[in-house]
């Protein structure tokens, strides 16, 4: 699908602005998050068990090991303004986490902090080729959730033509795709292909569309995903990625060159650790990675362990832009399954299964317990076509899967099919994973 086209930049000397500028860039932005730190109670106390009571003990970016990392939990225990830097009065919006693993965290931000945001996402957006001309329908879920209205932002402040539809409602979806001639989707990858699934089956005409481009993120997905949706919508599919505790989306994207998602670091010091000695990991092995945020003064966060994933690539990218790629989301380090001994993330099981192209659009990973054993069992829709009466092709697609899975997680796994639109979708991330087994030591 790629095309290769003369690269578009929003800002092309931030863009590409050499290494070294970029560093010294990052360094008065440190000291400016650093001392926005210090007006917070956590920071405040977190700061100066290390010897840091001003913004002055930092003078080049090798001072950023100082600081001390921040958690999840930390952000809880501060809950609800613990974090906050700035006089509540000038605090204009807050978002807060979807809460997929517990308790939601809340961010606040001025409207510095705001316009900062709607920057980095519009920069993500033009940089995919969408301008003025582009009719953008975002079907994402709006509210405390920040993919509706930081995608929003970004949008308008590129000039497109935004359609806030949201999540959920095809049939309004396809209506509105076609009244206004939508030319770019945003969703999550579960989302894209349950809306291609549907409009098969609800028989809109594909030609009568005006679609180009979807931005896809919230949730990880393998690159067969990814290049399945490309080809069944005939669209081109960019890779998003965002948190809530760094504003939302707009961290890192992938530009027209589709690898690696280029992270912002003129909004964003990354680093990627060993998530168990907290060291930092070797050049290109993938590891959590950590970001501090230097583009919000409302809710400072410094060396924020994402639990996510991921490593660097070594190569500056051929588009010309400087600010270092990350690799695709592998998973995250507490969504790691162990079963039966052996390490197992639910993106092992996609890459593998949505590269058959009987499998359907949607899939469950169930996880019980079978006496004293975990037992695997992938649940997987299969295309319409290939339901048929006749079980023979079916029980030799089940076995094909059965097999290809074994070789490549090395876990014998039972595999149920399906007929597609009998597993329950989710508007916003989908829940790929259903374990019934009892808590470990309990
Ligand atoms: O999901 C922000 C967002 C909205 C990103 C829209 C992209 C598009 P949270 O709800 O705080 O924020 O969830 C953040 O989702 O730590 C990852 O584990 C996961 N995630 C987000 N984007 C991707 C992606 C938004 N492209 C958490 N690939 C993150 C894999 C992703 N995982």
């Amino acid at each position: 699908m790629t095309r290769h086209h003369t690269y578009q930049y929003w800002d092309k000397p931030l863009e590409t602005m050499p290494r070294e500028d970029l560093a010294a860039c990052q360094t008065a932005l440190l000291r400016k998050a650093v001392s926005a730190a210090l007006r917070t109670p956590f920071y405040r106390r977190a700061l100066a068990q290390q010897g840091i009571r001003s913004e002055d003990a930092i003078t080049s970016l090798s001072d950023l090991k100082r600081l001390p990392f921040t958690t999840k939990q930390d952000l809880r225990a501060g809950f609800p303004y613990g974090f906050l830097s700035i006089p509540r009065e000038q605090v204009v919006r807050l978002h807060a986490s979807s809460g997929t693993t517990g308790t939601p965290t809340t961010i606040y931000f001025s409207k510095e902090d705001l316009s900062r945001w709607t920057g980095f996402v519009a920069r993500s957006i033009y940089g995919t080729g969408c301008n003025n001309t582009d009719v953008f329908q975002n079907m994402i879920t709006y509210g405390l959730f920040t993919g509706g209205l930081g995608f929003h932002s970004g949008g308008e402040e590129v000039g497109m033509m935004v359609i806030p539809s949201g999540a959920g409602n095809t049939a309004r979806q396809f209506r509105l795709m076609q009244d206004f001639g939508t030319t770019v989707l945003h969703a999550t990858p579960s989302f894209l292909l349950h809306i291609e699934s549907k409009m098969r089956e609800e028989g809109v005409d594909r030609k009568n569309l005006r679609l180009k481009r979807a931005f896809a993120g919230a949730e990880p997905y393998s690159e067969d995903t990814r290049v399945r949706i490309e080809e069944l919508l005939g669209i081109d599919v960019y890779n998003s990625y965002g948190l809530s505790e760094m504003n939302g989306p707009g961290v890192a994207f992938e530009c027209q060159r589709k690898d690696g998602l280029h992270l912002w670091e003129d909004g964003f010091i990354p680093e990627i650790i060993r998530p168990d000695t907290l060291e930092p990991a070797a050049e290109g092995e993938i590891g959590e990675l950590v970001l501090t945020c230097l583009c919000r003064e409302a809710t400072p966060i410094l060396r924020y362990r994402t639990r996510d994933l991921t490593g660097f690539y070594g190569e500056p990218c051929k588009c010309g832009r400087s600010h270092r790629r990350i690799r695709r989301i592998k998973g995250r380090t507490d969504d790691m399954l162990i079963i039966n001994g052996v390490n197992l993330f639910p993106s092992q099981i996609e890459e593998v299964i949505m590269a058959i192209k009987e499998v359907g659009a949607n899939y469950l990973i169930v996880v019980e317990k079978d006496g004293a054993l975990d037992r695997l069992t992938v649940k997987t829709e299969v295309n319409t076509q290939t339901f048929m009466d006749d079980t023979r092709p079916l029980n030799a697609l089940k076995e094909r899967i059965r097999k290809t899975l074994q070789a490549s997680i090395t876990i014998n796994p039972k595999v149920e099919l399906l007929e597609s639109g009998s597993l329950p979708i989710s508007e916003g991330k989908a829940a790929r994973v259903l374990d019934s087994r009892p808590p470990a030591g309990g």
